[in-house]
């Protein structure tokens, strides 16, 4: 039994070499990271940056907002949001009196600041098959600050994914369909927590109903940093 098993058992291993060590797709689907919950088709990776990276990651969107300083953006209908915002990338997201739109410089001119590596490593990490972002939105969130329901819906190709990165203070997130109204779900986002939107999630309305303060130390005065990961632009 052993040595006619053994020897089919050395034509399957160097199958099984072949299948794992060599074929890049096979490898990629054995070792994907699935997330912790789905809700609604949005992917849940629940504390997924340990304490350590966040703590690098704000350290590097600090160095961020010291070249492209946080902003009040308004609406075309003049209202100012509750959120402050500014971008990282080749393209950063803003709305004015003009509308929403992405454009390669912050308000005041200048580029916006590359993407830190730190930022980078949980889109390289959950979708490593996608061409890298070119865009990162960073939102703070201040005790009261929201988010109204909306799509993402700004980006030249709605088909690539979108990754955000939860920081600091507990956020209530909640997420319909792809047609506006009707029912919705919610889920708590705390720090360290990371959400994909692709496929059918990808354009569903989703939004911030309120932060939670206090729930978190990772920054220094509270409240909570947001961080989207986008390819805006074209991608040939
Ligand atoms: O703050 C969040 O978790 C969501 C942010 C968001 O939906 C956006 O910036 O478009
Ligand atoms: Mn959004």
């Amino acid at each position: 039994m052993r040595s006619a098993s053994g020897g089919k058992a050395g034509k399957s291993d160097s199958v099984r070499k072949h299948e794992f060590g060599c074929n890049t797709i096979q490898r990629q689907q054995h070792m994907s990271i699935q997330p912790t919950v789905r809700i609604r088709g949005a992917e849940v990776y629940k504390g997924f940056l340990s304490p350590e990276r966040q703590q690098k990651i704000v350290a590097d969107i600090r160095a961020v907002l010291r070249k492209a300083p946080l902003f009040s953006p308004v609406t075309a209908g003049g209202r100012r949001m509750s959120v402050r915002i500014t971008s990282a990338g080749a393209l950063g997201w803003i709305s004015d009196r003009k509308g929403y739109r992405y454009e390669p410089c912050h308000p005041s001119g200048t580029l916006w600041p590359p993407i830190p590596e730190s930022v980078l490593d949980p889109w390289c990490r959950i979708l490593p098959a996608t061409p890298l972002p070119d865009s990162c939105l960073i939102n703070f969130y201040a005790p009261g600050a929201r988010m109204g329901m909306h799509q993402d819906r700004d980006e030249a190709d709605l088909r690539w994914p979108i990754l955000s990165v939860s920081l600091g203070d507990d956020a209530v997130f909640r997420i319909g369909r792809v047609q506006r109204g009707g029912a919705t779900q919610s889920v708590v986002l705390s720090s360290g927590d990371v959400l994909v939107m692709r496929d059918e999630a990808r354009l569903a309305y989703h939004g911030i109903e309120r932060i939670c303060p206090g729930t978190s130390c990772l920054l220094r005065n509270g409240g909570r940093l947001n961080l989207t990961l986008r390819i805006a632009g074209n991608r040939a």
